[in-house]
C-alpha cells in the first residue's frame, strides 16, 4: 500500500469590514468549496492598537491611517485555512489588491466579485508561509505547535 504525503500549509485570511456586510456567507462558503479547512475562526472588531499593528509594514503610505480606520469600522473574520499550498491558493482566489485590476486580469476572483475599491477591497491574505505564521502567531497565539521546522502542517501526527 503506497500512503501519499501532502505537506499542508496555513495561511491567514481577514475579511473586512466592507465584504463582513453582504458577503461574508459567500465567501464562507467558496473558502470550503474550495476544500480549505478552517482550522481558527475569530469575529471582532478590531482595536486602533491591533489594526496598526497589523498593517505596521505600511505605516509610512499615505493610505496608512484611511486603512486603520477602514479596518476598525466594524467587524472583521479572521481566519485560518490549511491546505496543501494554502499561501498562494488563498492569494489567486482574492485576486489582485485593485479590484479594477482584478476585474481585468481574474473577473472571477473574490476580489473582483466584492470589493468596492483598492483600499475597501473585501479581503487580506498573507503572501507567504513566514508571514502568515508570524501574523497567526499574532492574532491567535500559538496554535503552531503541529508545525514543522519549514512551517509546514505535518497531516501524520
Ligand atoms: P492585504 O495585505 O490586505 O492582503 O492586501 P495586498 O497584499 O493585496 O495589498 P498591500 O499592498 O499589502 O496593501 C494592504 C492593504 O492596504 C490597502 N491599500 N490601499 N489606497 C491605496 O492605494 C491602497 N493600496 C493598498 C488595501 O486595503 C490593501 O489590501
Amino acid at each position: 500500500e503506497i500512503n501519499f504525503f501532502f505537506p499542508k500549509q496555513q495561511t491567514l485570511a481577514v475579511i473586512k469590514p466592507d465584504a463582513m456586510e453582504d458577503h461574508k456567507e459567500e465567501i464562507l462558503g467558496e473558502i470550503c468549496s474550495r476544500g480549505f479547512t478552517i482550522t481558527q475562526l475569530k469575529e471582532l472588531v478590531l482595536s486602533r492598537d491591533l489594526a496598526e499593528d497589523f498593517y505596521s509594514q505600511h505605516r509610512d503610505k499615505p493610505f496608512y491611517n484611511q486603512l486603520v480606520d477602514f479596518m476598525c469600522r466594524g467587524p472583521c473574520m479572521l481566519l485560518v485555512l490549511t491546505k496543501e499550498n494554502a499561501v498562494e491558493e488563498w492569494r489567486s482566489m482574492m485576486g489582485p489588491t485593485d479590484p479594477a485590476q482584478a476585474q481585468e486580469t481574474a473577473p472571477g476572483s473574490l476580489r473582483a466579485r466584492f470589493a468596492t475599491d483598492i483600499l475597501h477591497n473585501a479581503l487580506h491574505g498573507s503572501t507567504s508561509q513566514h508571514h502568515a505564521q508570524e501574523k497567526i502567531q499574532f492574532l491567535f497565539g500559538d496554535i503552531t505547535s503541529d508545525l514543522n521546522s519549514d512551517g509546514v502542517f505535518d497531516s501524520t501526527l
